[in-house]
């Protein structure tokens, strides 16, 4: 295989960015606005420019939250015709459940029934807006579900307050005939002291409680779930491997630290190796949404390099995992590591023979121990790979 210099992000790639990231201003908790407020319509021009497939939004990424009904209109058509003139499409919309201070308390799973009724006007509405815009995928992020003192409310009648929402959701759906998908993001804290549904594996155990769970799914977040500590890619297999990755929240995260949102790849370029290597190897088809923004210490031309980065460290690694595959003596290792020892045993499905025979069978576990594993090697053909010196 050769090695190719063309990184260019191109529309078969699914890149997509949401208005929030290239958006970013680099506002923090500790200090202020550095870059300019850049529209909507101007940010689907730079993301156009830079080779980008798509535009994710929340509702008042777009539409300011006390817009009136002609306004609202207004902003979304003219919003419409700017991404049907650069070539840009909307994959997925968002509802903002965080951050106006009537949610204080949370969204779906506050306390207050008119703060919970609200929520679900809000999210109709956005869903509205998404389907206008020719969004299939709707992600709900429910970053203010959550507390900060289990005084507040019992952690079981949270979970039963979100899955109600979510059945409303999905019935409106269906009633308006949206054909949409929910992809449901997780986070362990921040905002929130703690967010009650903590990780993916959370979500992927709640869904099937739902309605109708085939029309939800869940949105990994790499920085979410690595500041729960957990190996990113091993969670969006799981959701794979269950039908249920909706969509992917790719950035980057250092480890015991505030969310980052960091450019793709920019922190532990192994672990998004094989994040990257994974989902290709699946022929994963849905967006690769960089959910992520510039350092603080960018303008907008750094804006450019931070979002063309993210996409050519992708394009970079996908490159890298097919040289992976199709390298010789990696090929030759994994062949080594999949066969078997010289023994015989094997177990098929569950028979009562076949247990009976397992159960009196001799293993030979000092001749099982023979097996060479050479991990060290393959680990080391994969740096050598990724330093670019194989
Ligand atoms: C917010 C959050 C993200 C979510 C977005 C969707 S908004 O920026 O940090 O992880 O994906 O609501
Ligand atoms: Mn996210
Ligand atoms: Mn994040």
């Amino acid at each position: 295989m050769t090695i190719t210099d063309d990184y260019q992000p191109r529309a078969e790639h699914k890149f997509s960015f949401g208005l929030w990231t290239v958006g970013n201003r680099g506002r923090d908790a500790f200090g202020d606005f550095v870059r300019a407020y850049l529209s909507p319509i101007e940010i689907v021009s730079m993301l156009a420019e830079m080779g980008a497939w798509g535009v994710n939004l929340h509702d008042n990424d777009l539409v300011p939250i006390d817009a009136t009904g002609a306004e609202r209109d207004c902003i979304v058509r003219s919003f419409k015709k700017a991404c049907a003139d650069s070539g840009i499409v909307v994959p997925m919309a968002t509802v903002s459940l965080f951050f106006h201070p009537v949610f204080r308390d949370g969204a779906f799973t506050a306390n207050d029934p008119e703060v919970r009724a609200y929520a679900l006007q809000k999210t109709m509405r956005a869903m509205d807006i998404g389907a206008e815009l020719g969004a299939k995928i709707f992600v709900l992020w429910g970053g203010r579900e959550g507390v900060e003192t289990d005084a507040c409310r019992r952690a079981d009648d949270a979970i039963k307050r979100l899955r109600e929402a979510v059945n409303y959701l999905c019935e409106y759906n269906i009633e308006r005939g949206y054909g949409m998908k929910f992809a449901l993001e997780a986070k362990p804290n921040e905002p929130r002291a703690d967010i009650y549904m903590a990780t993916t594996g959370q979500y992927l155990g709640f869904i099937p409680t739902l309605d109708h769970p085939e029309m939800v799914g869940v949105n990994p977040e790499v920085a979410h779930e690595n500041m729960a500590g957990l190996n990113f890619m091993h969670a969006v297999a799981q959701a794979w491997e269950a039908g249920k990755l909706f969509h992917i929240d790719l950035n980057d995260q250092m480890p015991s630290r505030f969310d980052q949102d960091l450019r793709f790849g920019s922190s532990n370029l192994k672990a998004a190796f094989w994040l990257v290597k994974f989902l290709e190897d699946v022929d994963y088809e849905g967006p690769r949404h960089f959910d992520a923004h510039a350092y603080r210490t960018e303008d907008y031309e750094g804006v450019k390099d931070f979002a063309r980065g993210c996409m050519r460290t992708y394009l970079i690694l996908k490159e890298k995992a097919h040289r992976w595959n199709a390298d010789r003596e990696i090929l030759g290792i994994l062949n080594e590591i999949s066969s078997s020892g010289r023994g015989t045993a094997r177990v098929d499905r569950y028979s009562k023979e076949g247990a009976a025979q397992l159960l009196t069978h001799v293993f030979d576990k000092d001749e099982i121990l023979k097996k060479r594993l050479p991990y060290e090697r393959l680990d080391q053909l994969t740096v050598d790979m990724l330093l670019g010196v194989r």
